[in-house]
């Protein structure tokens, strides 16, 4: 990050990192991160103070593109990571990215409860129904009956909505996008990012290689927006577009303010402190080990 970028307004180009993406052309994820890109210029995010993490896939190699701090983890655990840095540094805008496999199979347990403790983190799934970096196999968002390199006579399993999930669990921001609707995803990068709260924000986003040109057609023809009196305050209105199979709806389906993990702390720390001021490590210290 060079100190120029400091004294300048922010381009895109600011928000590009050195390294060029190795996803396939015609990978969804391509849109994903451009998105991500022009939120962050219309935030004028600074990059200094930023971090963006990722567990293992196709889509978790995002971080490396954007220059921010970042961090690659191992597989389902961005949202850990994510938890340490904002409880240990509130200040930080931080970002957590990754597939359907990452943040629904190994790394679903994660989802359930960083949504509910309502941490100040947004959460950006790329979902393209697949386990890409491992060649094509079934994820807990195949459809059900979809034929992958898992799934020869077709999934069996009931898939998940993500959207649902967040809902159920606590999330108090939740929006679904298309990477093909750059103008849609860029508002709703931008509007997850800017909640304080805990954003959850399912990006369906195709993967050419297994599943062809067929996936971006279809997601495309059925893209549809939230009608324009959806009241996203209300969870019940928010659960009528989840597990949509004829149309994808996009939009900010839920939308509620309520306090952060941080915020509950520092209102504990107060009331348990009673005023006091904090005692020091060696005064705690010599709580439990008063011969010291
Ligand atoms: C503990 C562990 N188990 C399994 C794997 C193998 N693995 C790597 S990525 C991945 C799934 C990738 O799918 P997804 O998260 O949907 O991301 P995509 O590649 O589709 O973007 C799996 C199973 C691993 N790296 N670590
Ligand atoms: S395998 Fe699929 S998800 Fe992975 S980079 Fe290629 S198109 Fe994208």
């Amino acid at each position: 990050m060079s100190t120029e970028t400091m004294k300048t307004e922010f381009k895109v180009k600011d928000y590009k990192s050195d390294l060029k993406p190795v996803w396939c052309p015609g990978c969804g994820d391509f849109g994903v991160v451009s998105a991500l890109y022009r939120a962050m210029v219309k935030l004028q995010i600074e990059p200094w103070n930023t971090v963006i993490l990722s567990g293992i896939g196709c889509s978790s190699r995002l971080p490396g593109y954007v220059d921010t701090y970042g961090f690659n983890g191992v597989h389902g655990r961005a949202l850990p990571l994510a938890t340490g840095v904002k409880v240990a540094r509130p200040e930080l805008t931080v970002i957590a990215v990754g597939g359907d496999g990452d943040g629904l199979a190994i790394g679903g347990n994660h989802l359930i409860h960083t949504a509910r403790r309502n941490l100040d983190i947004t959460y950006i799934l790329m979902d393209n129904e697949i386990y890409g970096l491992t060649k094509g196999q079934a994820a807990p968002t195949t459809p059900t009956g979809n034929k992958t390199k898992s799934t020869y006579w077709g999934n069996p399993e009931p898939s998940v909505d993500p959207c649902e999930l967040a809902l159920s669990t606590g999330a108090t921001w939740v929006g679904r996008g298309f990477s093909g609707d750059m103008k849609g995803l860029v508002e709703l990068v931008t509007q997850a990012i800017s909640h304080n709260g805990f954003s959850f924000l399912n990006v369906m986003s195709p993967c050419i290689t297994w599943l062809g040109d067929g996936q971006f057609k279809e997601m495309k023809e059925k893209l549809t927006y939230l009608p324009e009196d959806h009241d996203p305050t209300r969870r019940a209105n928010a659960l009528k577009y989840t597990r949509e199979t004829d149309v994808l709806t996009a939009g900010v389906l839920y939308e509620v303010q309520t306090p952060t993990l941080v915020e509950q702390l520092d209102r504990m720390k107060e009331v348990s402190m009673d005023g006091k001021p904090a005692p020091s490590t060696k005064e705690i210290l010599e709580g439990f080990f008063p011969d010291l």
